[in-house]
């Protein structure tokens, strides 16, 4: 195949990106069988919680009330205070317009624009819909996030919910490892033998609950997000749990472990799930999870961006950590940028740029046309200057490298092969 020009490289970029189709690794978007648990539509697209947190900057409106109202009152206030009274030029705002665009629906700042789309969403149906909008979102399949604590969720997997080989299911373990007075009782009134205290059979029997649910579900991973102040070891059950369960459940189905860590929980608690903030994390954590267990494969994805940096030097240190994504408050073109230049910079290919962490159907379409119109031009740099230094570049050389980070990363790192 031939080199490329200097000038060829970046629209080659911009149309190997564009047909790629890519897996989409953390989401928490639901295969049609799991139901109401899933979001899609206009209204929804609105509330997210990224919205609701702007709305309350440009409203006068308490959170108190603004909870009060209905799904369709809470939408009509956001799209008239964030898209008509003010042109949307936030991430969250423009992704909106962006769907509405990818769908092929109006676009303008208007009442009508919000009665159309209702109009068009209303007429979808859904499994036929979910199949639209991942065609305009170039990505073939998302991972879940699966709660086996979620009382929404759960039980619709006991009844044995129909899989979809779009939806890769990945165990969530938040309400075990940092919720564990609020939810042992669950595991207790199921038929384990677990307390409070965590002590006697707790451990084995977590690791019992935590295994009979991989068998269930055919987990792709398990995950966590973890507090900013997530420290290992630790004399706590978080760090029990990690040593005499998880991990070791891990390593019986090979799987790694998805650990995200940086949230400070409920920072304004007024705001619900828009509550939450960030705080750096003391990366030791990380060194000693992958010193502790070397047969361990740990995702790792960071919330604070004064971390990325020293994030990249420990997975120079530590094959079995995979970088990935610029998770919630860094998934905005200023911080992709800095953070994939300093990727690629110190590791190559090896680490997997972004995940949408869609929480409504539709949000891949804006979240992964970001995505490409952002790292085009960072990959496409980093080819220029391989050229420049005299390797020169061809197509095929493109294909391999977004293959890699946007598919067999993923594919290889949970199935445990380089
Ligand atoms: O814990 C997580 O998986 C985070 O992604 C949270 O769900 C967060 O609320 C979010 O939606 N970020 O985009
Ligand atoms: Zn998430």
């Amino acid at each position: 195949m031939s080199t490329l020009a200097y000038e060829q490289i970046l629209p080659t970029v911009r149309e190997e990106l564009q047909s790629l189709k890519i897996i989409d690794i953390h989401t928490h978007l639901y295969m049609p069988s799991l139901g109401s648990v899933g979001l899609w539509g206009i209204d929804e697209l609105i509330t997210y919680h990224y919205l609701e947190a702007e709305l309350f900057r440009s409203h006068s409106i308490t959170p108190e009330v603004y909870f009060s109202l209905s799904k369709t009152e809470k939408a009509d206030l956001i799209w008239k205070t964030l898209f008509i009274d003010n042109p949307p030029v936030s991430e969250a705002t423009r992704g909106v317009v962006a769907v509405l665009q990818g769908l092929g629906l109006p676009t303008a700042g208007t009442l009508e624009t919000l009665k159309d789309a209702r109009a068009f969403f209303a007429a979808q149906k859904l499994e036929d819909h979910i199949g639209n909008v991942f065609n305009a979102a170039g990505i073939s399949e998302v991972v879940m996030t699966n709660d086996p604590l979620d009382p929404a969720e759960y039980p619709l997997w006991e009844q044995g919910a129909e899989p979809d080989s779009r939806f890769h299911a990945v165990v969530r373990l938040d309400r075990i490892l940092n919720k564990w007075p609020e939810h042992w009782s669950i595991l207790k009134e199921k038929g384990y033998d677990v307390n409070l205290e965590a002590t006697g059979n707790t451990a084995s029997e977590v690791r019992r609950f935590i295994s009979n649910w991989c068998k269930r579900m055919k987990p792709v991973y398990m995950a966590c997000s973890l507090p900013d102040t997530f420290q290992f070891p630790e004399e706590s059950t978080r760090a029990m749990f990690f040593r005499e369960a998880v991990l070791p459940v891990c390593r019986e189905f090979n799987i790694p472990m998805s650990i995200m860590i940086g949230v400070r929980y409920l920072v304004n608690p007024a705001l619900k799930l828009a509550g939450d903030g960030v705080g750096k994390a003391d990366l030791r954590a990380v060194e000693r999870l992958c010193l502790e267990f070397p047969d361990n494969r740990f995702f790792i994805s960071l919330l604070s961006r004064e971390n990325q940096h020293e994030l990249c030097v420990y997975a120079r240190k530590f094959a079995q950590l995979m970088p990935f994504g610029c998770w919630w408050f860094l998934n905005n073109p200023s911080i992709v940028e800095e953070m994939t230049r300093e990727r690629m910079e110190m590791l190559g290919t090896t680490f997997i740029p972004q995940h949408s962490d869609a929480r409504v159907l539709e949000q891949v379409i804006y979240k992964w046309k970001n995505t490409r119109r952002t790292l085009a031009p960072i990959l496409a740099g980093t080819y220029q200057t391989l050229a420049e230094d005299g390797r020169p570049v061809t197509r095929a050389d493109i294909q391999h490298d977004l293959q890699k980070l946007f598919r067999s990363n993923f594919t290889n790192f949970v199935a445990g092969v380089k």
